[in-house]
């Protein structure tokens, strides 16, 4: 794909990805001409010598380049970007051109939830078992920044979006996670996103699948090991011992993990399974997987006031893992006060009203708040998230719980999930 000169190359989208393309074919010896559909964009230094085309009336151009890498953020279903294809443009992304590239296994790791939990999980599994790992992709480092000569094992985690531009990656393992609505501003349809979330399967060694949910089931021949809480799988979770097993033996107790609820329970499962694929030692593993401690804002205890506990899942974009951290936690709080709103990407929230007995209230926010109001009979709306803070300050009591779990996008209001959790952390801070 790379020969020199084969192809005219266009890099469209000059966010992390962008950038990542970029440096990864200047150490090929290749130049690309720079496209960003905004007006403004710092182009790093490095990069100053290369065409640069801000704007959308530049993306006219697109289709004069035979080689479009484009960013994940950059819808395929654009217009420019299908004017380019049909006029002949191959179009591919970040992920495409670290398949050509990379020279030892890959772990490659999607679903609609737990994705991070579990790329960061299994990446220190492979650690604790002294290898040398290269843990990134939709997780934050770009993949093709992890090039590098020496690296034991690859573990990606891969987005829908990165999936679109993916043909040619051959993992040693590769999992759905599960399937629920999200991103479904940029898909047609619930099918085509999870047709999307499929690829992955594509040409696995080893398809790892949740046997809990019937949509994660490769529907290819290939070696197959199943993970799950409820159903019968090969990596399997004993509710009366809250043992989990790899058949029947015990792999580790869930009394020993820090990481809470069942569906961390299904993420460890899942990072077990994909670590036996790609040949990992399990004791190994599971030293690894007692000392994790899970991410920064996802179902994160950040404080106890007059035992009131306030927790951050800020990471809760859409509606599967709102209800995850519903389920997991209100047995264990006395009320359970409910942070939610944001941008919805067009989801349909309606079943969260099913859960409606284990939330005692929802005080929501942002661009989407309406559409919480008919979900649940106590609805509280409010203008930001500092007025969210206050009003639950005022309704919870001793033994309750507050769960800031958007089940939205937060791009509305703030830079990322991230930059949300961490008011969320600064506003409980100053209580
Ligand atoms: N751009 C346009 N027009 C558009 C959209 C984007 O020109 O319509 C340009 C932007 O102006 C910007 C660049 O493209 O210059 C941004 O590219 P990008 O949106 O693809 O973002 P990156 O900075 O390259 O980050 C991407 C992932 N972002 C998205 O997929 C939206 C990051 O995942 C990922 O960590 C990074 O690559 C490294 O692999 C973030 C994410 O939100 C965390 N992912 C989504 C999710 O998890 O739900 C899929
Ligand atoms: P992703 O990378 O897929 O977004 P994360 O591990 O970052 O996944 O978790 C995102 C959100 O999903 C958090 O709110 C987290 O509590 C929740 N979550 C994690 N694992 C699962 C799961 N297996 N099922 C449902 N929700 C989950």
């Amino acid at each position: 794909l790379l020969a020199k000169n084969q192809h005219s190359l266009a890099v469209l989208g000059l966010g992390l990805t962008g950038a990542s393309c970029v440096r990864f074919l200047l150490s090929k010896g290749l130049q690309a001409t720079l496209f960003d559909s905004r007006e403004q964009v710092t182009v790093p230094s490095d990069f100053s010598h290369l065409n640069l085309h801000l704007g959308e009336q530049a993306l006219t151009k697109l289709k004069e380049f035979s080689l479009i890498v484009l960013s994940p953020g950059f819808p395929r279903a654009h217009p420019m970007v299908q004017a380019a294809i049909a006029a002949g443009s191959k179009v591919v992304g970040d992920i495409e051109l670290f398949a050509l590239e990379a020279n030892a296994p890959v772990v490659a790791i999607t679903g609609s939830n737990g994705k991070s939990t579990v790329t960061s999980l299994l990446g220190e599994m492979a650690k604790a078992c002294g290898k040398n790992v290269a843990v990134g992709g939709n997780i934050g480092v770009p993949a093709l920044d992890l090039l590098a000569t020496n690296i034991d094992l690859y573990v990606l985690e891969l987005s829908s979006f990165q999936l679109e531009s993916t043909e040619s990656l051959h993992c040693v393992a590769a999992t759905v996670l599960n399937l629920s609505e999200d991103h479904m501003d940029r898909y047609p349809s619930y099918d085509a996103y999870c047709e999307t979330k499929h690829k992955i399967y594509k040409h696995a060694i080893n398809c790892i699948y949740n046997a809990d949910d019937a949509l994660t089931y490769p529907k290819i021949t290939a070696s197959k090991a199943s993970f799950g809480i409820h159903s019968s799988a090969d990596f399997n979770y004993e509710a009366n011992s809250n043992n989990l097993c790899q058949n029947d033996k015990l792999l580790v107790n869930s009394c020993d993990l820090a990481m809470v609820g069942e569906h961390n329970y299904a993420n460890v499962l899942a990072a077990f399974a994909l670590a036996n694929a790609s040949g990992l030692n399990l004791e190994g593993c599971a030293q690894a997987a007692k000392n994790y401690q899970g991410l920064e804002h996802r179902c994160q205890l950040l404080r106890r006031i007059d035992d009131v506990a306030w927790i951050n899942d800020s990471k809760a974009t859409n509606l599967g893992a709102t209800l995850a951290a519903i389920d997991g936690l209100s047995s264990s709080a006395k009320h359970l006060w409910l942070i939610a709103g944001g941008d919805s990407k067009n989801a349909d929230l309606s079943s969260l009203s099913n859960v409606q007995q284990k939330i005692t209230g929802i005080v929501a926010f942002g661009k989407d708040k309406t559409l919480f109001e008919k979900l649940h009979p106590e609805v509280k709306l409010v203008e930001h998230l500092a007025d969210a803070v206050a009003y639950c300050k005022t309704k919870a009591q001793a033994g309750d719980y507050v769960l800031l779990s958007p089940c939205c996008a937060s791009l509305d209001m703030y830079k990322n999930y991230m930059a949300r959790g961490e008011h969320f952390q600064e506003l409980v801070g100053q209580l």
